[in-house]
């Protein structure tokens, strides 16, 4: 029989790319919590309206009663915990909500799965994971010389938003060192492709750079970051999920760092070709603008232990990954159009207004 796998946070960005290739792919059956927070957005599950195997519950990870309702009702052989929220300038602007959701919302889930689990039957115990999808940036900035981020790498988070990631990574930890809820962990790096929302960097540049507005590069746009393709990101959790062991760690990279200059300055590039502006190159509308309050300087991840242990690897470049992101906005822009209600201007009023 088809496992049966309670994923939070379904309706996000890579969330719904996860239940989207599961259920292509008939590997399980999926409830999908999701809280629809101004970055949960149905209309990412669009391709799955009429399949029975996918249920959406509209409903909390802090709501206690209703996670061990779902599992008892549905009985999931596996929790894949992706709820959270996920952006940094909005956690130095209101962290309560990222404390809420990261640390105590991953607690009540945990709490929840510990009950459960220790009610399942033999076989269906040993078999039980929860996965706990979570950041690189728990291990804080690396010089430009350092090595990669590695499983055995120090946390040493600096915003509110990896704070609160590295909170419920410790908490995912202590529950399999504690009871031996059989647990995995995953840190990944940046995440692109389409249905990322318009206010990370890639798509708030490609949004910004249709409409015609600044290109809001921080400080001297020397920050770097290593960027996976989200399809790539989903394999290696699917991959994880299968074969991992319990209370193990791993890191997931695309192997493709770039300074934010450089990124920007080849998705600039994508769009003359795409998307020329009257104006001139869109590489004109850069504009340096006050830096993000302690940004990080550089992360990069080594995947070795995934490849090695696992036989993961990711199937795109950041050239073609970012062509076909280009052009899925292109494509698509009915779905930029409805994210960007009053929230969403809100938000780049607050954000960019005085920087
Ligand atoms: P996202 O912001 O696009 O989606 C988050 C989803 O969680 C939304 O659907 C939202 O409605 C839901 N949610 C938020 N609070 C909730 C709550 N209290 N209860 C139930 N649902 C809730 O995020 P994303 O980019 O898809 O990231 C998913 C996960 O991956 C997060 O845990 C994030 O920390 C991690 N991650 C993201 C990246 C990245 O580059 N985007 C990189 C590394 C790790
Ligand atoms: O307008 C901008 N201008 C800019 O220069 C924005 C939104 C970002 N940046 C810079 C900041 C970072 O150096 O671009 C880089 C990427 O920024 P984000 O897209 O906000 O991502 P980052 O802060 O690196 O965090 C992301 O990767 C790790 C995700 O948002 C996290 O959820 C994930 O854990």
């Amino acid at each position: 029989m088809k496992p049966t796998y309670l994923v939070t946070g379904g309706a996000g960005f890579i969330g719904s790319w996860f239940v989207t290739a599961m259920r292509q792919s008939r590997t399980a059956r999926i409830v999908n919590l999701d809280a629809l927070t101004y970055a949960g957005n149905p209309d990412n599950l669009a391709e799955l309206q009429n399949d029975p195997d996918h249920i959406l519950v509209h409903g909390n990870i802090n709501d206690g009663e209703l996670v061990a309702r779902l599992l008892a009702e549905h009985r999931p052989d596996a929790v894949v915990h992706f709820a959270a929220e996920s952006h940094v300038d909005r956690s130095i602007l209101d962290p309560d909500a990222f404390i809420r959701t990261n640390v105590l919302g991953t607690g009540v889930l945990l709490g929840a799965a510990l009950r459960y689990w220790n009610g399942l039957p033999a076989g269906r115990k040993d078999r039980f994971r929860f996965l706990h999808v979570s950041t690189d940036e728990v291990f804080g900035s690396l010089g430009p010389q350092d090595p990669p981020f590695t499983e055995s790498t120090p946390y040493d988070p600096k915003s509110p938003y990896s704070a609160s990631k590295a909170g419920s990574d410790h908490l995912v930890r202590a529950f399999f060192a504690t009871y031996g809820l059989p647990v995995l962990v995953t840190n990944c790096s940046n995440n692109y492709g389409p249905r990322q929302f318009p206010e990370k960097l890639i798509p708030l540049m490609i949004c910004n750079a249709v409409s015609g507005k600044p290109l809001p590069l921080y400080g001297k746009g020397e920050n770097v970051r290593d960027w996976l393709h989200v399809e790539d990101h989903c394999a290696a959790i699917a991959l994880v999920l299968e074969k991992g062991r319990a209370g193990e760690t791993y890191l997931i990279g695309g192997k493709a760092e770039r300074t934010n200059l450089d990124l920007v300055t080849s998705l600039c590039a994508v769009l003359d070709r795409l998307a020329p502006s009257n104006a001139g190159p869109h590489a004109n509308a850069i504009t340096f603008v006050t830096d993000r309050p302690g940004h990080d300087l550089r992360y990069a991840v080594s995947p070795a232990k995934i490849e090695r242990d696992l036989g993961w690897t990711p199937k795109h470049t950041l050239e073609t990954g970012l062509e076909d992101t280009v052009r899925w906005y292109l494509a698509n822009a009915d779905w930029v159009r409805r994210v960007q209600d009053g929230t969403y201007r809100r938000w780049m009023e607050i954000n960019y207004a005085k920087r």
